[in-house]
């Protein structure tokens, strides 16, 4: 008797309990719900807005890349109409990169017989002439005849257009121009410019050498198209 009524008790006061238990368990559940719901609807809203950055990106980079190709191919077309072909143009002159290795006299009549003259260097064209010269090296040794020389009068140096050379475009490698002379090979010293590789990189340094040295050369005219 007593051992029901004992039961029967602590079933009446564990109802009320299991009752709370479960509205706690409830209230978690939903409290989660909405906490995954918000989450989701979150990274749904990142995603969506990571896809619409990639494609506008996307989208930029094909308008750039195709902005950049008609660019090239315009630069392209300005460049054919306004050198002749195996010509480079820089700066409204064409300039030419003889492969055939002449002593300087006869590479500078080879430039005039193809419309143009020994190179004459500016300021503005040195960066340029470097840059294209190094491209052209085929060994370190490979130097090209430029427009200038003293063979007329030692050290006083002459563009092939007869302007002195200036002062501040005077590029000369260290050392140089020494009128290195030796007797019974170039007994008059060294008197013409060749442009080429220094010492350890620069391919934009002058040397004062024999005319006689065979040597690639530039060639350099005003473009047709230029004014
Ligand atoms: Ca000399
Ligand atoms: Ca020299």
């Amino acid at each position: 008797m007593y051992s029901k009524s004992h039961a029967g008790s602590c079933l009446h006061c564990a109802c009320p309990a299991f009752v709370a238990l479960c509205l706690i368990l409830l209230g978690a559940v939903a409290v989660l719900t909405v906490l995954y719901i918000s989450h989701d609807l979150k990274l749904k809203e990142r995603l969506e807005l990571q896809d619409q950055l990639s494609k506008n990106q996307t989208e930029h980079g094909q308008h750039d890349l195709s902005r950049n190709s008609a660019d090239s191919r315009r630069n392209c077309f300005q460049r054919e109409l306004s050198c002749p072909k195996k010509w480079e143009y820089h700066g409204g002159k064409c300039y030419f990169f003889s492969e055939n290795r002449l002593n300087w006299t006869r590479s500078r009549d080879h430039c005039i017989s193809i419309g143009g003259h020994l190179a004459i260097k500016s300021i503005e064209e040195q960066e340029f002439m470097g840059r294209l010269v190094q491209s052209k090296m085929m060994t370190d040794n490979d130097r090209f005849w430029i427009g200038l020389t003293d063979e007329q009068v030692e050290t006083q140096w002459l563009w092939v257009d007869n302007t002195p050379l200036d002062e501040m475009i005077r590029h000369w490698l260290e050392k140089e121009p020494d009128n290195w002379t030796v007797i019974l090979i170039n007994p008059t010293g060294e008197d013409c410019a060749s442009m080429g590789k220094g010492y350890p990189t620069d391919s934009d340094n002058w040397h004062d050498e024999n005319c006689a040295t065979l040597h690639k050369s530039v060639c350099e005219s005003i473009s047709p198209n230029n004014g």
